[in-house]
């Protein structure tokens, strides 16, 4: 067993409480004393990256040195949706008061950042409070462009409907529902033309349901369809080569370079148009449609240019995860332009980085910490398989395990379904998880050369 000691390579000396237990905390600053804040540092979002980076932060800094901006109330483990979609766990199970889980350490504003100006190092919020910062770290994830598909929120909103989406708690159990309605016909499954996050769900979903129509008999009178906007099934050769035989096995039809345009509620069809060539307009019948939405940069983000990238992410280094223009601004998560697959492990990866970066950065010293673009991602395959692809910015496997890990396996099912939620909850988001370098090299002598 791995101790929290060793765990934390941040170098945290003072040991912080984290108070797991479901207590509300009440807050007795009232509005009006928002008007002006001040902070050492200001953390923008409250999801993985940014609630891990407000935990180790505010442990270093002290009590209200930290200022923590999120919205939102409660905070959700994102990477149990598929699972949801597919029946294997509940929406309740999924969740945690948003009080229970920021850093009791780190001033929680229940505000949304709506004006960013990094010349003035002040953030606004939507109430017009306006916080002044040392040091930024934006972790306020990306957005979710349902709106941008014509009819796709309509038939979103049929109750019961035939159309669900594993990418909000809204819309996940609406998946659930499609797999056990369906008799006979198509079942479609897609992936957008936008950067995604956690860029394997659409697929994992794919086998889940696949797995599912098997379980129940009716996998004869079923199509199922994946229709992906990539030109490629995964972007990392050593897994994709193994996930290709898997379709072919389960007789998925594979269709690369379709881009879901439209949804007809009415008539129950999707219409779909083939990247490559924008003239060619497919018109498909569903009977049941899993939709991933387009996604993009959040909007707060986007209209402050000197931040962003051409594609409305923070432009930062890819190594240090530093802003390449303002030396006091640092990304974490889905909202950095680093261009890693966008999941919750690369954020843990991210996490140590940005910790040492930005301490380093607040005492004036040269940046030594680098991110390798470490990222990993469960691909659920079934009900009790799944292969854990694991890989660096250049695309190249970078495994934890000592054995093979392009394989289905039951091991890391359990892991994925078990093991990782506890993971988050008890050291991700207390910021004791730097995702699984430590590990690995622990596993290094074991592990065999798979060259
Ligand atoms: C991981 O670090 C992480 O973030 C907390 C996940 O998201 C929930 C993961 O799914 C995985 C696989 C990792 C990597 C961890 C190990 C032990 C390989």
């Amino acid at each position: 067993m791995i101790s929290l000691q060793a765990l934390r390579q941040t170098g945290l000396s003072a040991t912080r409480s984290f108070n797991a237990s479901s207590t509300i905390r009440h807050f007795s600053v009232s509005r009006t004393n928002y008007d002006n804040q001040e902070c050492k540092v200001l953390v923008v979002g409250g999801g993985s990256g940014g609630c891990a980076m407000a935990a180790k932060l505010s442990s270093k800094l002290g009590k209200d040195k930290v200022i923590i901006l999120e919205p939102a109330d409660k905070h959700y483990y994102q990477p149990m949706f598929t699972l949801i979609g597919g029946g294997m766990k509940q929406v309740d199970q999924s969740y945690k008061l948003m009080s229970d889980v920021l850093p009791q350490k780190a001033k929680w504003i229940r505000e949304k950042a709506t004006d960013f100006d990094p010349d003035n190092n002040v953030v606004k919020t939507s109430s017009g409070t306006t916080i002044k910062y040392d040091m930024l770290l934006i972790a306020i994830g990306l957005q979710l462009n349902f709106n941008k598909i014509p009819g796709l929120v309509e038939a979103l909103e049929i109750p019961n409907g035939k159309v669900g989406s594993i990418y909000s708690p809204k819309y996940v159990d609406r998946v659930y529902n499609s797999l056990r309605n369906i008799k006979e016909g198509n079942a479609i499954f897609t992936f957008p033309a936008s950067p995604v996050k956690c860029p394997g769900a659409p697929q994992k979903i794919l086998y889940i349901a696949e797995h599912y129509f098997r379980k129940l008999g009716k996998r004869n009178n079923i199509n199922v369809i994946y229709n992906t906007s990539l030109p490629v099934l995964f972007g990392v050769k050593h897994y994709a080569d193994a996930l290709w035989p898997i379709v072919k096995k389960r007789n998925i039809t594979v269709n690369t370079r379709r881009n879901l345009i439209e949804v007809r509620p009415e008539k129950d069809i999707a219409i779909f148009q083939n990247l490559d060539n924008p003239s060619e307009i497919y018109e498909e019948q569903y009977s049941m449609l899993h939709a991933v939405p387009p996604m993009s940069a959040p909007d707060e983000l986007t209209k402050c240019k000197e931040l962003v990238n051409e594609s409305g992410f923070v432009d930062v280094d890819k190594s240090t995860l530093q802003h390449t223009k303002y030396k006091n601004v640092f990304a974490i998560g889905d909202c950095s332009g680093s261009p890693n697959s966008k999941t919750a492990a690369s954020a843990a990866a991210q996490s140590p980085v940005v910790y040492r970066n930005m301490i380093a950065a607040l005492a004036g010293k040269p940046l030594n910490n680098s991110y390798d673009g470490y990222a990993s991602c469960p691909l659920v395959t079934g009900y009790n398989s799944c292969i854990l692809a694991e890989f660096d910015y250049s695309l190249t496997p970078l495994e934890t395990f000592p054995m093979p890990q392009n394989k289905e396996r039951y091991t890391m099912f359990f892991m994925k379904k078990q093991l990782m939620p506890m993971l988050y909850w008890t050291l991700m988001l207390p910021g004791y998880w730097n995702g699984p370098a430590l590990m690995r090299n622990l596993f290094a002598p074991f592990r065999f050369s798979q060259k």
